[in-house]
């Protein structure tokens, strides 16, 4: 009996996590942004698959000491053809990333997306996004405002 709930409650996670992908590849790119009040990012990098075509992942330091609470709920990534908001947790005694929750912001709070945890997941990026070079990465929040920051690009054996 148990072990069934665990199962069903793994599926459905694994669903969720799929669904969630799909869709975000029909998503609208940014429009010129003005900014989040309170949100600064910085050490923003991505750093390509070994295999060409293969997903990429964008990192970053983020804080935030504006007033009012908010939710980070999308992510865009300029050159890609969609972006998801990703973490890494363990389902079924295993880990593997999945879409993330909104992740609450609240006044003072630093949150690292780093290798091994949270991570903007970029896939069908473009031939044109080369090491060496920037693209233009959107985050989106509640309300819908907008913060917008350059990602170094990064070879997948170079430092993440
Ligand atoms: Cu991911």
């Amino acid at each position: 009996m148990k072990s069934s709930i665990l199962a069903a409650a793994a599926l459905s996670v694994a669903a969720l996590g799929l669904a969630s992908c799909g869709d975000s590849a029909t998503e609208q790119p940014a429009e010129a942004p003005e900014g989040v009040p309170g949100l600064t990012v910085t050490n923003a990098r991505m750093v390509l698959a070994p295999v060409e075509g293969n997903p990429a992942a964008v990192y970053f330091d983020l804080a935030y000491d504006g007033g009012r609470n908010l939710a980070l709920t999308r992510a865009h990534v300029e050159g890609a053809q969609s972006a998801s908001l990703h973490e890494y947790g363990e389902w079924n005694r295993q880990v593997q990333m999945q879409e993330m929750l909104p992740l609450v912001l609240k006044k003072g709070d630093k949150v690292a997306f780093e290798p091994g945890g949270k991570h903007v997941m970029a896939t069908g990026v473009a031939p044109e996004l080369q090491p060496g070079g920037t693209t233009e990465v959107t985050l989106t929040v509640s309300g819908g405002d907008k913060t917008t920051f350059e990602a170094e690009i990064r070879g997948p054996g170079e430092e993440r």
